[in-house]
């Protein structure tokens, strides 16, 4: 259940923690199909995007029964329905790894009203709503200092982005604003991609694992290409839901909502 400290935190910072999603049984099992699917190697790893020390592949919500249930966890949906409205749906997943020294040379990026209008923060008399919104599962701790998720707090709001100094956008000068979120693995972070963010280098001797379960609202696609419930394992009629691709009218709403009239 969302809390009303929860929106006032999300409104607040354009991301939320939501500890304990995952039980212990749940990251170890999750952990057991990585080391299955995708080989701790950095070398030997075949068809996905490489750059030294990172490793990222998509689609990981179809590796095994453990990571489809991520799609509809039941400890993230109220989240989705409360910050996207009752018809989100899965827009793309991914996951990212990253050994110690690994760097993605990426720029912190996002912002409000950017992506074509996919990606945007609004909120109306006590109603909040996101485009394309990333919920990141954490299977390994992320102490202070250890790199991987960073963001700009309350940059989703901000009215002065184009003055966001370059050299602290490419993580060359660091700035108290932008913070490096501290979790636990079997936590997972909510973020509005309308929140500036990016990737840290990593520095902790243990993997970063994480997978991106990225969502949209029923009606708009990030993503080029969609999903085929016939990759996965039975899903049940929820997760047809979500895979579902985009539309507006017709669009069935999530049963939660539907038994609570939302
Ligand atoms: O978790 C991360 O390292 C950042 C991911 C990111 O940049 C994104 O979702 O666009």
């Amino acid at each position: 259940m969302v809390t009303l400290e929860d929106k006032f935190v999300f409104d607040l910072q354009g991301y939320i923690i939501i500890k304990n999603v995952l039980t212990e049984d749940e990251v170890t099992e999750i952990n057991e199909v990585c080391d299955r699917i995708f080989p701790r190697s950095y070398d030997e790893v075949e068809n996905l995007k490489e750059e030294g020390s990172l490793r990222r592949t998509s689609r990981v919500s179809k590796w095994d029964p453990v990571c489809q249930r991520l799609i509809d966890h039941p400890g993230i949906t109220p989240y989705l329905r409360e910050f996207l409205g009752p018809t989100f749906r899965l827009d793309h997943d991914y996951c990212i790894f990253m050994k110690q020294g690994g760097d993605d040379k990426s720029i912190l990026h996002g912002g409000p009203e950017t992506a074509n209008g996919c990606q945007f923060y609004k909120h109306h008399n006590g109603t909040i709503r996101n485009g394309l919104s990333v919920l990141t599962f954490f299977f390994a701790d992320a102490g202070p200092g250890d790199g991987g998720f960073a963001c700009v707090p309350g940059s989703h709001k901000s009215n002065f982005l184009s003055d966001f100094p370059h050299d602290v956008r490419t993580f060359k000068r660091s700035e108290p604003y932008v913070v490096q979120p501290v979790v636990k693995a079997g936590d997972a972070l909510f973020f509005t991609e309308a929140l500036v963010h990016g990737t840290l280098p990593w520095s902790a001797d243990h993997e970063r694992r994480t997978f991106l379960y990225k969502y949209s609202p029923g009606h708009i696609s990030y993503s080029q290409s969609y999903y085929n419930p016939n990759d996965y394992f039975e899903p049940t009629e929820q997760q047809k839901r979500i895979l579902s691709p985009p539309s507006s009218g017709g669009r069935p709403v999530s049963l939660e909502s539907k038994k609570s009239n939302n």
